[in-house]
């Protein structure tokens, strides 16, 4: 049997593959310092794996124009029903403002012109979901890490959460009747189909947008957004977007508009659609249910790299 290497031997080689990095003209000392750290504490080995074999830097193929797929499937929440974010819709998003918040030195509030005026990135890459679709698609938006280093991270910095302006229905047993959410639990990739559980919450879903998104986990009245959290290797990986275009379009409501994350590489309810906020955290234990994502606490993996 193969016996799994040594957290020993797993800080040896991540710490030789952080060095690697750093020849390989890494010239964030920030992210060298991380790494450090997160060895310190340990993560999966599947994690530690996969990031030994690929390195950060490590692309997601890109496509050609003609690779598009003719419509992009939307999937998971297509219109928010939260009155907020229909206000926002109303006035084509001129009123949206991205915050970023958290362990910053300097928090930020972007409008979508301002968006648009810092560098861009466009790429062409295949979203898959785990309920087992893909889809090809061409998205413009923000690198995340021009972001963040305009908003300049604390020295605690560890976690970016995203937290999305839609609605969840609410709750374990609520009216899901046999749709497979008892088996969520299970762990791994067990994978109910990504619609939102009938019944319950509705009359939870008006209070505030953005305002309800700051509390965490609290009462029980709270109502569950849709959130998402990602590690600082990813998050300065240089395909990590905020996405305001699909195909040379302004995103459409049905793909998260005005914005959304797509973090290649890594499975597609990663990708938060909606996002209202940029939280910089050192642990997500207090978000939600603690495990770092709206289907994490459903029970999916944190990290779904592919
Ligand atoms: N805010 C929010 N983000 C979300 C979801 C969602 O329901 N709400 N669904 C996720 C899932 S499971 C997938 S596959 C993708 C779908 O993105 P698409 O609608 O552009 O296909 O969004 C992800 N991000
Ligand atoms: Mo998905």
């Amino acid at each position: 049997m193969i016996q799994p290497p040594s957290r020993r031997s797993l800080l040896l080689g991540a710490t030789a593959a952080a060095g690697t990095a750093m020849l390989g003209g890494c010239d964030r000392l920030g992210e060298a310092d991380w790494f450090r750290r997160t060895l310190k504490t340990g993560e999966d080995a599947n994690l530690f794996v996969q990031r030994l074999l690929l390195t950060e830097r490590t692309l997601a193929p890109e496509y050609a124009q003609a690779d598009i797929s003719p419509w992009f499937k939307p999937n998971g929440t297509e219109d928010p029903p939260d009155k907020a974010y229909k206000a926002l819709a109303r006035r084509k998003f001129a009123d949206y403002r991205l915050e970023v918040g958290g362990l910053v030195e300097t928090p930020l509030k972007l409008s979508l012109a301002e968006l648009r005026k810092l560098p861009s990135r466009t790429q062409i890459t295949r979203h898959d979901c785990v309920e087992g679709w893909s889809c090809i698609g061409k998205w413009t938006g923000v690198p995340l890490s021009e972001i963040l280093d305009r908003a300049r991270l604390k020295s605690q910095a560890r976690y970016v959460v995203f937290r999305c302006a839609d609605t969840m229905d609410q709750g374990e047993d609520e009216g899901a009747e046999g749709d497979g959410t008892e088996d969520v639990s299970s762990g791994g990739n067990a994978s109910p189909a990504m619609t939102k559980q009938s019944g319950g919450g509705e009359d939870k879903r008006d209070s505030g947008g953005q305002q309800a998104a700051e509390g965490s986990s609290a009462s029980d009245d709270a109502p569950v957004r849709y959130y998402e959290s990602i590690d600082l290797v990813d998050a300065f990986h240089p395909q990590t977007i905020l996405a305001y275009e699909l195909n040379g379009k302004a995103l459409p409501v049905a793909n998260g508009a005005p914005l959304r994350l797509r973090l290649e590489r890594n499975l597609g309810y990663k990708q938060a659609k909606y996002v209202m906020r940029v939280e910089v955290v050192e642990s997500f234990a207090d978000i939600g249910e603690g495990k770092g994502g709206y289907w994490e606490d459903q029970g999916y993996a944190w990290y779904a790299g592919i």
